[in-house]
C-alpha cells in the first residue's frame, strides 16, 4: 500500500474488530507465509549510562533504574553470544549499545563484531544510535545487513517523551542508513500513554519511508520503575492487536516484529498478533536490560500454533504464499 494519511490510517483503527482482522490477515497471506516467524537474537553489547533523556529507558544515566553500566563486550564475548543464539535456532543476531551514537572509537570493534557474527552465518543487525558522516558507510562495507534505529512514536508525541535530540534526527539516521546500502528497521513503542492517532502517526510515517522498512518492531512499553513512563497505565491489549493489524495493512511487505513486552502477554494475545500479521519475534530470554520469555516456552508456543521459525533472507517466502488470499 502507498503512504497514507494519518487520518486514512486512524479509519483503519476504528475499523470493527473482525473486519480488521480479516483484512490484516488477507493481506498478511498474500505476502508470506502465514506460518513462518523470523526469529531474531538480542545482545546488549554496551549498558547503560547513557547521556539520552528517553523516558522509557532503564539505560539513561539520569534515571535510577538499578541498570549496572557495562562497558563495550569484548569480540569474543560477542561471538560467543552469538554462536549460542544459533545454536539455539535464531537466523539474525541483533547487537544494541546504549549510546547518543558511536564514537569512532567505539565503531572500530562494533565493526570487528560485524564481521565476527556474520562469519558464523548469522544475519547481522546493529543499533547504536544516531550515526554521522560515513560511520554508514564503515558498517555497509563490514557486512552490516540491517540498522535498526526506531522512530518511536508520532513527531508530535516525541517531544513529550526524548528531550535530549529530536525526532527528525532520527529520520536523518534512517537516511544515512539507507543511502549506504543496509536494511532498515525502524519501528516504534505503544503504550507510552499516547493517544490512538499518536499510533496512527506512527505508522504512517513508518509507511511514508520510501522505500518503506524491511523491518518493524513493535514494541510494547516495558514499564520501567525510576523512568519517567515507569507507572503509566498498560495499553488495552485489543489496541494493541489492532495496532499490529494496521501496522500489516499498511506496510504489506514489512517485516512486523512482535518485540518488547512479549513476556507480559498471554498466549492467546501473541496468538492473535500473529493472526494480525506479526511474523518476527526477539527469541531468548533477555531483551537489552530486561527478561523475554523463556526459549522452551516460544518453543511450545510455535508447536501449540503451528509456526516455525524462517530461514534467513526468506523475505518473501515462495513456499506457503497465497495469492488468492484464501
Ligand atoms: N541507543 C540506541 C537508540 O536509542 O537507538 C539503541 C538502543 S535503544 C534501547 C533501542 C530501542 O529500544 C529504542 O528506540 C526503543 O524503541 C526500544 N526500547 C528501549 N527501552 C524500551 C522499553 N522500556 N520498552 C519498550 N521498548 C524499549
Ligand atoms: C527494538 O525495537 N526493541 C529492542 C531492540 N529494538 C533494540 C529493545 C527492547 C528493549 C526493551 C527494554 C530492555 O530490555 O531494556
Ligand atoms: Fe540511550 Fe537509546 Fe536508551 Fe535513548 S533509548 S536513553 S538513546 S540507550
Amino acid at each position: 500500500m502507498s503512504a497514507m494519511t494519518v487520518d486514512q490510517v486512524n479509519v483503519l483503527f476504528g475499523l470493527p474488530f473482525n473486519d480488521l482482522l480479516h483484512r490484516a490477515h488477507v493481506v498478511h497471506r498474500q505476502n508470506f507465509d502465514p506460518n513462518a516467524v523470523q526469529v531474531s537474537t538480542l545482545l546488549s553489547i554496551k549498558t547503560g549510562g547513557c547521556s539520552e533523556d528517553c523516558g522509557y529507558c532503564s539505560q539513561a544515566a539520569r534515571y535510577h533504574t538499578g541498570v549496572e553500566s557495562q562497558p563495550l563486550m569484548s569480540v569474543e564475548e560477542v561471538s560467543d553470544a552469538a554462536r549460542a543464539a544459533k545454536a539455539n535456532g535464531a537466523t539474525r543476531f541483533c547487537m544494541g549499545a546504549a549510546w547518543r551514537g558511536p564514537k569512532q572509537r567505539d565503531l572500530e570493534p562494533v565493526l570487528d563484531m560485524i564481521r565476527a557474527v556474520r562469519s558464523l552465518g548469522l544475519e547481522t543487525c546493529v543499533t547504536l544510535g544516531m550515526l554521522h558522516d560515513d560511520q554508514a558507510r564503515q558498517l555497509a562495507e563490514a557486512g552490516l545487513d540491517y540498522y535498526n534505529h526506531n522512530i518511536d512514536t508520532a513527531p508530535d508525541f516525541y517531544a513529550e517523551v526524548i528531550h535530549t535530540h529530536r525526532w527528525q534526527d532520527r529520520i536523518d539516521t534512517l537516511n544515512l542508513v539507507r543511502q549506504a546500502g543496509i536494511k532498515v528497521c525502524s519501528g516504534g513503542i505503544v503504550g507510552m500513554g499516547e493517544a490512538r492517532i499518536d499510533r496512527a502517526g506512527l505508522i504512517a510515517q513508518l509507511a511514508a519511508l520510501d522505500p518503506q522498512p524491511e523491518s518493524v518492531p513493535i514494541n510494547l512499553l516495558v514499564r520501567i520503575p525510576g523512568t519517567p513512563l515507569g507507572d503509566t497505565p498498560a495499553l488495552d491489549p485489543i489496541e494493541f492487536v489492532r495496532t499490529i493489524a494496521v501496522t500489516r495493512l499498511v506496510l504489506e511487505r514489512s517485516f512486523i516484529r512482535l518485540s518488547a513486552g512479549r513476556r507480559e502477554m498471554p498466549e492467546e494475545l501473541q496468538a492473535l498478533c500473529f493472526f494480525a500479521g506479526a511474523n518476527s519475534i526477539f527469541y531468548g530470554e533477555r531483551l537489552l536490560t530486561t527478561p523475554n520469555p523463556q526459549t522452551d516456552r516460544d518453543l511450545a508456543l510455535f508447536e501449540k500454533l503451528g509456526l516455525r521459525p524462517m530461514s534467513p533472507g526468506a523475505a518473501v517466502a515462495e513456499e506457503g504464499l497465497d495469492k488468492t488470499g484464501s
